[in-house]
């Protein structure tokens, strides 16, 4: 539903509270002369809130939704305002919005997720009826296919990787004392102080592991499509 600004109306308090505001207000008119408690007037501004310029893998939903803030000639958040999310360049090739359409909230936001597609660039444009629309851009990679890690004294390096579905984590101890890699209960790899371990994954996910034998000692596996 897009709110109807051309009422009256809608925009001038009621006399009820213009009453309430003139009581309230009293001798401190000069505190009270922006009061935040009016309601918002017509949608004058869309900014962008966040999300913006993120690279991230192709077939993928980016990490973070790119968001909105609708507010009025005064800077107050307008809640339930119409915004139209579109894909103006990388349509196509398994990109998409979710939502397409979104309506601001209380506090005047909207936002949508984008699935990268097979084009390196993606361009997004957040738009609201009469306002000059935001524009959000977004790059596809293509996933390691392998990664390697090594399992030193003490600590993963590096210790955070990315890889796509099904591929394969291979970690090489390089330091000289026990350690192990560790998923949770009833996973882990042997403790041991030379060798290797190879774990497939199978599900995209992000996957924290430690080493039981050392406080701090910790990585991460995030998998993509
Ligand atoms: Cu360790």
């Amino acid at each position: 539903m897009i709110p109807d600004w051309s009422a009256p109306a809608r925009r001038l308090p009621s006399a009820n509270n213009w009453a309430r505001r003139l009581a309230y207000c009293g001798l401190l008119a000069l505190a009270c002369s922006s009061d935040s408690t009016q309601p918002p007037g017509p949608p004058a501004l869309v900014a962008k809130a966040g999300g913006d310029a993120q690279t991230w893998y192709h077939n993928n939903a980016l990490p973070v939704a790119f968001s909105v803030t609708v507010t009025d000639a005064n800077s107050r958040p307008v809640p339930g305002v119409r915004v139209d999310w579109a894909i103006v360049t990388g349509s196509g090739g398994g990109s998409s919005l979710t939502p397409a359409v979104d309506s601001t909230d209380s506090k005047g936001m909207a936002a949508t997720v984008l699935t990268l597609g097979a084009a390196s660039v993606h361009v997004v444009t957040a738009t609201v009826a009469g306002l000059t629309p935001v524009t959000f851009s977004a790059n596809a990679a293509t996933p390691p296919v392998r990664d390697s890690v090594a399992v030193k004294d003490n600590f993963f390096q590096p210790d955070s990787v990315i890889l796509q579905v099904n591929d394969t984590v291979y970690w090489t101890w390089a330091g000289s004392q026990n350690h192990n890699v560790t998923f949770g209960p009833g996973q882990a790899s042997a403790t041991q102080n030379s060798g290797t371990y190879n774990k497939q994954f199978t599900t995209v996910g992000k996957f924290a592991y430690t080493c039981t034998l050392h406080a701090g000692m910790k990585g991460v596996v995030v998998v993509v499509n």
